[in-house]
């Protein structure tokens, strides 16, 4: 381990690669010593890991333990529970799924399990679960897609190529630094975002990517409510249109540039398909409605100049349209990312170096980077016998309207009838919107099973809570598919309490099941570290690439990944020949018309991209948008008792950032506790009153730990400040049914009240 200092054992994480260091009997985490800009979120470790809210034996609910599995109102209510020796616990675990199984069949077992647990290939907890599912009941119901990507994930192969082809190997942050002249972000490229990368990120390199591009005299411009969603220091442009009017903002644009002349009409002839059809939309010619910078800009909320200002920049620039996930995580989702592949496809940008269309650059470090040509090990799976599926935001669906249709894709499927759910690696009562219909939705199960290091919000809704370890109690092996480095994670402190690791739990539970030989294959999980490492090693050495045998590698603690050149990829190749190398769509083409989504005929997503006015929009009851976006100071919800989620909070509570009018407005200062709310619900936050945001909408970011409680007033509040009780849980649309939590509406007031106690960082009462 010659690069690094002297006592650091090497370890990964999806915020970075990291070491962990002793000294003096505390554990401190040191960035890895070749990342230009380390990632700040490691630091929520060190205070973690003996916290008191770490789950440190068995738990079972009283009330499952006393009425036994069945719906019960109770387990999303603050249930009492009590401690069971691993034996006993895991002997009741295996009794009630072999009940589930037998009375009703794995497809009464939900074990989609969503959510980013750790970055290890092995210890991966969802494709530990699956495997188990598979390997020893039959099979479970899964869930697809992301909370992150649900609508893209569905529309791209429609119009591009797979959210994998159309992210992977297309624009660089190389090219950006050396090639870009415009960069139009929608919904901004934030660095706190691109900090984290599923599976782990040797070296954060976009800022540094940003300021060569600049120092250049590439032009940034920022879309977004939010002023800091680019850096200051490449003199990015902030406008800031009314939140989820993106489309309408495009639209625009491009009837400026089209009314001017300024598309590239054989680009849009020879690499696309239906641009006459949408041409006669965009002009209204279809519809009555002319597209036009008038007309946007009143959508906007914008001056109809700034609009035609902005499209005479994007003209004949080497222009890069860049659209975050944030969008797409609305209403009608679908269509700022149509939208921007068309805007793209008519500046004739799509395949040139730096420019076109890059999906989500910035959103996450996993992009804009070069993919290796050997693939990171991964857990096999095994087969699922079930068939069932739901988009994986139709969860709290699934549970109150079992048998119910629902649409998606062009079909139409009914939600199964589920009676227990097993999460390990996610925290549905973090990421799901809507949280008072989640509780009623989980108080139908029978029983809710979960892994969990710590007391989260799901763990406290559980009727068995199985204590699992922390990355860092663990070896594994880290690496993810665009990252050069294969990383040696080295165990650095034992498991906390009685902690296990999900392997060690699931191969218990198998043996019980009569299905140990299946689920482990023999192996102990220092065998399959082995295991998975020798595929790796295969791929290198048929690759010519150095390839050092397991102990080699482990004592180096990181390897080499081969990666393909900066080339373009698929884009590159289709615009220099677009028959000999189509795009993966039906007409090998960019589908700025889609016959088949249009043949799906949903009102809600037709056939080619359009303003589709929301329904969530302010009104005099709830007359400010909510922004409910990714949080700077943790990843999501984990480690939120960390100690750099914790130093960010004011009085414990969770900050919103309120425009300084909208405060004025309603009396609140600077550090007051304010109260916002809507009809589904109200939560406590701490305002901070910025210029950098829009008037009329306020950002509280995802991540704090739901702590609903009677604040006096009848009403249960989250008194911490998770924006989940106010989001909507309803679909983008009927074409992917993604998650639509960023974007809601509610009112804001100064807190008078007695401020509650923020209990969620203790353990619940026995
Ligand atoms: N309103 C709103 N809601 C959102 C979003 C938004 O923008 N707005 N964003 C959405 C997005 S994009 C996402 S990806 C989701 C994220 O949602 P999640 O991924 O569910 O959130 P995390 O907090 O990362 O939860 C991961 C959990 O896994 C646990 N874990 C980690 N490692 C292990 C392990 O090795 N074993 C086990 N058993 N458990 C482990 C952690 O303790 C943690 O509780 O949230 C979504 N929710
Ligand atoms: N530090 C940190 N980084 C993370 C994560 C984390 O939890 N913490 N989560 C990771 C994950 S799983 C994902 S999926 C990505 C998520 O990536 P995104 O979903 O893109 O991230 P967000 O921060 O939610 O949103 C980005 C910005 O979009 C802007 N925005 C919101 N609504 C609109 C709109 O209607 N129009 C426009 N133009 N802009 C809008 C907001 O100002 C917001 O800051 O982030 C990843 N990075
Ligand atoms: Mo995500």
């Amino acid at each position: 381990m010659t690069i690094y200092p002297k006592g650091f054992a090497p370890h990964s994480s999806h915020w970075g690669l990291f070491g962990a260091k002793w000294q003096d009997g505390a554990l401190s985490v040191l960035p890895h010593p070749r990342d230009p800009d380390p990632n700040p979120l490691i630091e929520n470790l060190p205070a973690a890991l003996h916290h008191p809210v770490r789950v440190t034996r068995p738990m079972i609910r009283r009330g499952w333990l006393e009425r036994g599995p069945g719906p019960d109102d109770a387990r999303t209510r603050g249930d009492a529970y009590v401690a069971m020796d691993w034996d006993e616990a895991l002997d009741r675990v295996a009794a009630e799924l072999r009940r589930v199984r037998d009375a009703h069949g794995p497809q009464a077992i939900f074990g989609g399990s969503y959510g980013w647990s750790s970055a290890g290939r092995f210890h991966h907890a969802q494709s530990q679960l699956h495997r188990f599912l598979n390997t020893a009941l039959g099979g479970y119901v899964r869930s697809v897609n992301s909370y992150s990507a649900g609508a893209s994930m569905v529309i791209l192969p429609h119009i591009l190529g797979s959210l994998e082809q159309v992210t992977r190997r297309n624009v660089t942050w190389e090219q950006v630094a050396l090639d870009s002249e415009i960069v139009l972000a929608f919904g901004g490229m934030a660095l706190k975002n691109s900090r984290v990368a599923a599976g782990g990120v040797s070296q954060h390199v976009e800022h540094a990517a940003m300021r060569r591009a600049a120092a250049r005299g590439c032009r940034f411009i920022s879309i977004s409510p939010l002023r800091d969603d680019l850096p200051e220091d490449i003199g990015a442009q902030w406008i800031a249109p009314r939140p989820g009017t993106d489309t309408a903002l495009m639209l625009g644009l491009l009837h400026t540039l089209v009314a001017a002349g300024r598309h590239d009409a054989v680009f849009l002839e020879s690499h696309c398909v239906g641009w006459g059809e949408f041409q006669a939309y965009l002009e209204g010619r279809s519809d009555g409605t002319p597209k036009s910078a008038a007309w946007a800009a009143a959508i906007c909320g914008l001056a109809e100049s700034e609009i035609v200002t902005l499209a005479q920049a994007l003209a004949g620039r080497r222009a890069l349209i860049v659209v975050a996930h944030a969008l797409q995580r609305a209403e009608h989702g679908e269509q700022p990312v149509w939208m921007g592949a068309v805007l793209a496809a008519a500046l004739g940008q799509i395949g040139l170096a730096g420019g076109g269309f890059a999906y989500a650059l910035g959103t996450l470090a996993h992009y804009g980077r070069r993919s290796n040509t050997i693939q990171v090990p991964s857990l096999p799976q095994g087969s699922n016998g079930v068939r069932d599926f739901i988009p994986v935001a139709r969860i709290a669906d699934m549970l109150l309207h079992p048998g119910a249709p629902f649409e998606y894709n062009g079909e139409t499927r009914r939600y199964p009838d589920v009676r227990l759910a097993y999460w390990a690696g996610g925290n549905p009562f973090h990421h799901h919107q809507d949280l008072a219909r989640l509780e009623r939705g989980f108080a139908r199960l029978d029983t809710f099973i979960v892994h969990e290091s710590a007391w989260t919000a799901s763990a406290r809704r559980a009727d068995i809570v199985l204590p699992c370890t922390l990355t860092i109690e663990r070896d594994d092996i880290g690496g993810g598919p665009t990252d050069p480095l294969l990383v040696a994670m080295h165990r650095a402190l034992a498991p906390h309490g009685q902690a296990r690791d999900d392997y060690e739990i699931f191969a218990a539970l198998a043996e019980r099941l009569g299905r140990k030989a299946e689920f482990t294959e023999g192996r102990s999980s220092a065998e399959w570290l082995r295991h998975l490492y020798a595929q790796v090693h295969a791929g290198l050495a048929a690759a010519g690439a150095v390839a050092p045998d397991f102990d080699a590698f482990w004592e180096r603690g990181e390897i080499e990944m081969p990666q393909h050149p900066d080339d373009g990829g698929l884009m590159r190749a289709f615009r220099r020949d677009p028959l000999a190398h189509p795009l993966p769509t039906p007409g090998g083409k960019v589908q700025i018309v889609s016959a088949r989504v249009k043949g799906f005929g949903y009102a809600d997503c037709p056939g080619h991209p359009a303003w589709l006015p929301p329904v969530d929009v302010p009104t005099d009851r709830h007359p400010l948008y909510l922004v409910a976006n990714q949080p700077a100071t943790r990843l999501h919800s984990q480690l939120d008792f960390g100690g750099f989620s914790a130093a960010a909070k004011r009085d414990g509570r969770e900050v919103v950032t309120v425009h300084p009018a909208d405060a004025a407005a309603r009396g609140i200062q600077d550090g007051d506790i304010v109260r916002l709310f809507n009809d589904r619900g109200a939560c406590l936050a701490s305002a901070h009153l910025s210029e950098g945001i829009r008037a009329g909408v306020v950002q509280l970011p995802t991540g704090a730990w739901y702590d609903p409680q009677d604040a006096g007033d009848g009403q249960v509040t989250c008194v911490h400040g998770n924006p989940n009780v106010l989001t909507r849980d309803h679909g983008t649309s009927s074409l992917a049914q993604g998650s639509t939590g960023q974007l809601t509406t509610v009112q804001l007031e100064r807190y008078a009240g007695n401020v509650p106690t923020i209990t969620v960082f203790s353990p619940p009462t026995p």
